[in-house]
């Protein structure tokens, strides 16, 4: 009996011995991380980053692991901020596409023909528009923590070149399922369809839809080449991502772990816009690439790695992108009351810095 006890007892010490100092400071085997695309995007490979960077500087204490293809989520990826809310899953490497939902004020990023350059994407992100869509995560529960990019989105198609409102007319063009993309394509004269992006990449296979719209950092993991041969470079609109946490949990958490996962998606974000925007913006992101992340491989030029697979890429001028502008205005208009007219004069009055 008391032989039986003795047993007992060495092996629960023997088990408490075992048990590896993550759990035993209270911190879970493994965090959760919802990211909508696959391993190999440049958002993929930023979210791979971002638990690499956490791993490393907690020493191994905060275990993240992407789970890519909204997996987690069956592939409903408008469902990312309100499932890490609710706490079921606790982080996210999103776009403000998908937190929109819960997060109306993202849309800020998505008024159609408003922000156009990387220049005003950057006065916004760090100016009061940008704070402002932080603020209205924080009040839902959401912790974030670093911006990144998908990036501005252009818009490919298996018929025709598109330079004027009148070239969209009819064409029927796979959307996100955020409304106020639907509102922007019917404006325009084209015949939307919303659906998730883990169905869209069959109905480019399948010729269900004529078009799509995805920022190039997409268009070439995804080969769009293979299903349509005419691009436009519009900028018509952007999607940054954003890395955010379940804001309870990330309370909880001890300073120097809250400081080493800050810290770790800060530098993840530097990385992946800069890979997003290799080849858009000069040297200036190659640059970076290579002085501060030491990034060596080779980043194709987007515009003419489509280019040398065959698709007819269009650049628009002033006066064209001001025809797609005037066309969309109405969309403007409506989508500014939606998400308050306070924080659009906000987002002008960044870029107007
Ligand atoms: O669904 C899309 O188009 C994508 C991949 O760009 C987003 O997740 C917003």
């Amino acid at each position: 009996m008391l032989t039986g006890l003795l047993v007992a007892l060495a092996a629960m010490a023997l088990a408490a011995s075992m048990v590896p100092p993550a759990t035993a400071a209270g911190f879970k085997k493994e965090y959760k991380l919802q990211v909508n695309v696959g391993p190999s995007f440049y958002w993929g490979i930023g979210a791979t980053k971002f638990a690499d960077l956490v791993r490393e500087r907690t020493d191994g204490r905060i275990n993240i692991k992407p789970y890519f293809g909204s997996a987690l989520l069956k592939g409903a990826q408008l469902k990312s901020a309100q499932m890490v809310a609710k706490g079921v899953i606790d982080c996210a490497y999103e776009s403000t596409i998908n937190v929109s939902p819960v997060i109306p004020e993202a849309n800020i990023f998505h008024l159609p023909f408003f922000i156009n350059t990387f220049e005003n994407l950057d006065r916004m992100k760090a100016g009061q528009s940008g704070q402002a869509v932080f603020a209205a995560m924080e009040k839902v529960g959401l912790k974030p923590l670093a911006w990144a990019e998908n990036g501005f989105r252009q818009v490919t198609n298996s018929k025709r070149p598109i330079e004027k409102p009148e070239d969209l007319k009819g064409l029927r063009i796979r959307v996100v399922g955020n409304p106020l993309f639907m509102d922007t394509f019917r404006q325009l004269g084209a015949d939307p369809v919303n659906m998730n992006w883990g169905d869209a990449q069959t109905a480019f296979q399948q010729g269900v839809v004529d078009g799509q719209e995805n920022p190039v950092g997409v268009l070439i993991p995804v080969q769009i080449h293979q299903y349509h041969s005419y691009a436009t470079m519009w900028n018509y609109l952007v999607d940054p991502l954003v890395i955010y946490w379940n804001r309870k949990q990330w309370k909880a958490f001890p300073a120097d772990i809250r400081k080493a996962i800050r810290e770790s998606a800060e530098a993840s974000g530097r990385f992946e816009i800069a890979l997003c925007r290799a080849g858009l913006d000069g040297d200036k992101s190659l640059t970076v690439l290579k002085n501060d992340f030491n990034y060596t491989m080779a980043v194709p030029d987007p515009v003419a790695f489509m280019e040398s697979r065959g698709m007819t890429v269009s650049f628009l001028s002033a006066d064209q992108v001001k025809a797609f502008a005037d066309a969309t205005a109405p969309v403007l208009e409506k989508w500014a009351g939606e998400i308050g007219t306070d924080l659009v004069e906000k987002a002008r009055a960044d870029m107007a810095r």
